[in-house]
């Protein structure tokens, strides 16, 4: 299956073949990679509407009401756009921009080359992956333009708003396509994880045991291994989601529901089946994103500290307990729903014992720094970042985990807060450290390290500012998914808050417009690279930048070492790549 290296000398593949439609594991990276940047780039667009809404509910917005004719009738957000906003703002941040850069584009960037292969496995399937991809995003958009608009039911799709098509505008047509538009994700993603699974597990090059690989290539694993668990449930589920739209059956609609006066004719149902089986992919899926997250911190983080990464093997296994504990503590997200308190129990437990590994995840990485010799590249500091993040999305967890606290916290700005940490903030930061490490290798060229800095501290300072307000609001008791909340009177103490963190939102937003400009101009004429310029030990730092179709020439790599030896103590050469033969071996 793998392509050789003379194959791809005999023909030069066509400019179609060679970029657009390619098999090579490289390029379909890299496609993900900017696909997904540019569904970041709408995603934040959307989260900017929304704290437009929250903070100037009152506002007369003319502009807007050209681009949105119905939602933002006569310069005024109707209810049912804000909704819409915040479902499609948190599935393509989820499904389109986390998934697609961090996973699918690093994954796919990475894997050969980590592991001393010349492709994936399936390096068609893996091409096919992708255009599914294509075909799924455009359905997400096309839904804004359909009759009611997009899908309003929230990146989660509950049942009975998700269920009938006429219980709100975004339940109608958008629904549908929402539906679609998911299904055709884990299409994608399964196929995407067969193929890591497979690579990973089989085209290792010599030397390259389990217990030698990065830990970028291990969280890459178990995440796609839970990925490929939890995804078969979520697909049945809205199978059974769309036959309960239109094909008339009950699974999630109990009797006894009105809508507009109507008493409908479903019975036998229940709605929380819907939310059992979504939050069984649902949970899982927040670690597919957030593990590798964390195994790409860690090979960022190490060649800018010079020592080995602390604890390589605890790491290993903590990941693999995180990821067991992961399939069994959906429940959490179902406290309020009335479910026995016993049962309750043990969903708090799963979730606290989570925090034992995560903890020594944590404890690891900052060991990692302990004598070593920092390198504050910009690459490093957002490494840095990602372990703070880490941090703080962790002690919201804790107390999220309790089911006595989540009954008062459920649905406030608190959760809001607490995810956009965690999923929203250590992905990123891990989104970016990756890119500035790894861009040298993709494309050839060494993003400017000053604009870095720049776009790091327009980053993480606004994201605190942001985030953290978001937390104390929620305390306050401030709902989410309300498209205004200016009438509640217990919240006037805190009215200053939504405009504390829209600032925030519009500085960071614009922050992000310097990695746009640092990519650009980089590739336009950024410093040339060589192979190996962070002086890094895993294998893709000896080829070429940017290795050439089939990755190694002639010779595939040999193995003799671990991912991280580096010797901060030592002075000149610090470091030993993995391909160094041992000594008198
Ligand atoms: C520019 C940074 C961002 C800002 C200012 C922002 C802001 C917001 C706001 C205001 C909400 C709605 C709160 C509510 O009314 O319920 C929201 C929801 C959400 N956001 Fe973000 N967000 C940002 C980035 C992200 C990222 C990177 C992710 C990545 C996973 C993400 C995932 C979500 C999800 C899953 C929801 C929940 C949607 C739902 O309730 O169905 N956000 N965000
Ligand atoms: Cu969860």
């Amino acid at each position: 299956m793998a392509v050789t290296a003379t194959e791809t000398e005999a023909h030069p593949p066509s400019f179609l073949r060679r970029y657009v439609f390619s098999t090579d594991h490289k390029i379909i990276g890299i496609q993900y990679w900017l696909t997904g940047g540019l569904m970041g780039i709408l995603g934040a667009f959307l989260a900017g509407l929304i704290r437009l809404q929250l903070t100037w509910p009152t506002t007369q917005w003319n502009l807007l009401a050209k681009v949105f004719p119905v939602g933002m009738e006569g310069g005024f957000m109707k209810p049912e756009f804000y909704i819409s906003l915040v479902t499609m703002h948190g599935t393509i941040m989820i499904f389109f921009f986390v998934s697609l850069t961090l996973v699918s584009g690093f994954g796919n960037y990475l894997i050969p080359l980590q592991l001393g292969a010349r492709d994936m496995a399936f390096p068609f399937l893996n091409m096919l992956s992708y255009w599914i991809i294509v075909p799924a995003i455009l359905v997400a958009a096309a839904s804004f333009f359909v009759e009611g608009g997009a899908a309003g039911s929230g990146w989660t799709a509950y049942p009975p708003l998700s269920a009938i098509p006429e219980a709100a505008p975004g339940s109608g047509l958008g629904q549908t396509l929402w539906l679609i538009a998911v299904a055709l994700f884990i299409a994608s993603f399964t196929m995407g994880g067969l193929n890591y699974v497979t690579t990973i597990l089989n085209l290792r090059a010599r030397g390259m045991s389990l217990m030698r690989m990065p830990l970028t290539i291990w969280s890459f694993l178990i995440a796609a291994a839970i990925g490929l668990l939890a995804f078969p449930p979520l697909t049945a589920a809205a199978i059974m989601l769309l036959f309960d739209r239109h094909l008339g059956t009950s699974f999630y609609l109990p009797e006894g529901l009105f809508v507009a006066g109507q008493l409908l004719p479903n019975g036998g149902g229940s709605p929380l089946l819907w939310q059992h089986l979504f939050w069984f992919l649902g949970h899982p899926e927040v670690y597919v994103l957030i593990l590798p997250g964390l195994g790409v911190t860690f090979d960022v983080l190490v060649p800018f500290t010079r020592r080995p990464a602390f604890g390589y093997k605890v790491t290993v296994y903590c990941l693999l307990i995180i990821a067991f504990l992961s399939m069994v503590v959906w429940g959490h997200h179902m406290f309020v729903s009335g479910m026995n308190p016993l049962i309750g129990e043990f969903f708090s437990i799963g979730t606290l014992l989570i925090t034992i590994p995560s903890t020594v995840i944590g404890v690891n990485m900052i060991a990692t720094l302990w004598g070593g010799k920092l390198r504050l590249t910009s690459a490093g500091m957002f490494a840095l970042g990602t372990i703070c993040f880490f941090g703080v999305g962790g002690l919201g967890g804790v107390f999220l985990g309790n089911a006595a606290a989540d009954i008062q916290l459920h649905d406030t700005a608190f959760v809001v807060g607490h995810f956009h940490f965690m999923i929203g903030g250590v992905t990123l930061l891990a989104i970016f450290a990756g890119s500035y490490f790894w861009f040298p290798k993709m494309f050839g060229k060494i993003l400017s390290e000053t604009l870095g800095k720049i776009h790091f501290w327009l980053t993480v300072v606004p994201f605190y500012g942001i985030f953290v307000t978001m937390h104390f609001y929620g305390l306050a008791g401030a709902p989410r998914r309300y498209y205004s909340l200016s009438q509640y009177g217990f919240l006037d103490d805190v009215a200053w808050m939504p405009l504390v963190m829209s600032t925030f939102a519009f500085a960071m937003m614009a922050g992000q417009a310097l990695f746009v400009v640092n990519v650009i101009k980089s590739l336009w004429r950024g410093q040339v690279a060589d192979k190996n310029p962070w002086e890094a030990t895993t294998l893709e730092w000896t080829a070429p930048s940017p290795p050439p179709h089939g990755n190694w020439g002639d010779a595939l790599p040999v193995v003799y070492r671990g991912p991280y030896e580096y010797h901060a103590a030592m002075g000149g050469t610090d470091f030993v790549p993995q391909t160094a033969p041992q000594k008198g071996g």
